[in-house]
């Protein structure tokens, strides 16, 4: 059995003066900017402001898979945002993202700058705009929304819970470990269930279903995340392996995944991206 708490909460909570562990710093009970300082503006229509986590890369996968495709008006400024530095509590950022997490896009290919946050709210717009990666109609569309916003609903549970208490922690708590990896490999059962019939997550097709998830429950069965590929037995999912294989190797996945990167190995970090010649 999980070890026992010894803490009783007060009547009412206030916050700790550090609750310890990766990212605690940067942890705060409020919204809003806490400085003033404007996001650089680039030449390109859209301005990406991010960082390559899997959130963050999903956008810029979706932005070098349309430059792949011949959409010219894809192209992009990228600006890199240090999240453990409190830029996205700078007041140009909350500007664009009042939720103050990457990644946040600016759309200034039309009269007026559109912001977009949420990277699925991301991922959509982008694929309406250039009718690319997402079915126009009919239950190839629908399944398609489903598995994105299952990816949207789903993925907190491993991030923000698994890989919080697994990694992130300052101690190794029991409970929530065990709650969360077993809906972490719950999720995983989910997915690769659905790998086994489809070639794609929605189907024949890739979507921007593939490019929400594959950041996420590609990169725990690649090894990719929270060094946790042995703890959760992620060999057990031979076909989200396989998929997961599939998308790696995509030229523009490769692209992508280096944009924005400002931890791992050197040769793979490319923290602003202002023309494709920077990741050639
Ligand atoms: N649901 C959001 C989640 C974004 C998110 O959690 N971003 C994290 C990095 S992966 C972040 O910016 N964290 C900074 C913070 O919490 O202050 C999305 O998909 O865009």
């Amino acid at each position: 059995m999980a070890e026992q708490s010894t803490y009783v909460p007060p009547q009412v909570w206030t916050p700790p003066a550090s609750s310890g562990g990766t990212f605690a710093n940067i942890n705060r009970p409020v919204a809003g900017p806490t400085h003033e300082q404007e996001l650089p503006v680039g030449k390109h229509p859209f301005q990406l402001y991010s960082l390559a986590t899997p959130n963050g890369v999903k956008v810029t996968i979706m932005l070098e898979e349309l430059l792949a495709a011949g959409h010219s008006g894809a192209e992009y400024d990228a600006w890199l945002i240090r999240i453990n530095e409190g830029t996205q509590f700078s007041s140009g950022f909350v500007e664009v993202n009042p939720n103050s997490k990457i990644p946040a896009l600016l759309d200034r290919s039309g009269d007026t700058p559109v912001r977009v946050f949420e990277s699925g709210s991301i991922l959509m717009h982008l694929a309406e705009k250039f009718g690319a990666f997402l079915p126009k109609e009919g239950a190839a569309r629908a399944e398609t929304l489903n598995w994105l916003f299952w990816q949207m609903g789903s993925a907190p549970f491993v991030g923000g819970g698994f890989g919080h208490f697994y990694a992130y922690a300052p101690e190794k708590f029991q409970y929530p470990i065990d709650r969360y990896a077993m809906e972490t490999k719950r999720q995983l059962d989910v997915l690769d269930r659905q790998l086994a019939e489809h070639r794609y997550v929605a189907g024949d097709e890739y979507t921007i279903a593939d490019m929400a998830i594959w950041p996420w429950y590609g990169g725990l069965v690649l090894g990719q995340l929270y060094d946790a590929a042995e703890f959760l037995s992620v060999h057990e999912y031979k076909h989200i392996k396989r998929w997961a294989d599939e998308i790696a190797a995509r030229p523009a996945v490769i692209r992508g995944r280096k944009v924005n990167r400002s931890f791992g190995p050197e040769q793979d970090q490319v923290h602003e991206r202002h023309s494709a010649a920077d990741l050639d």
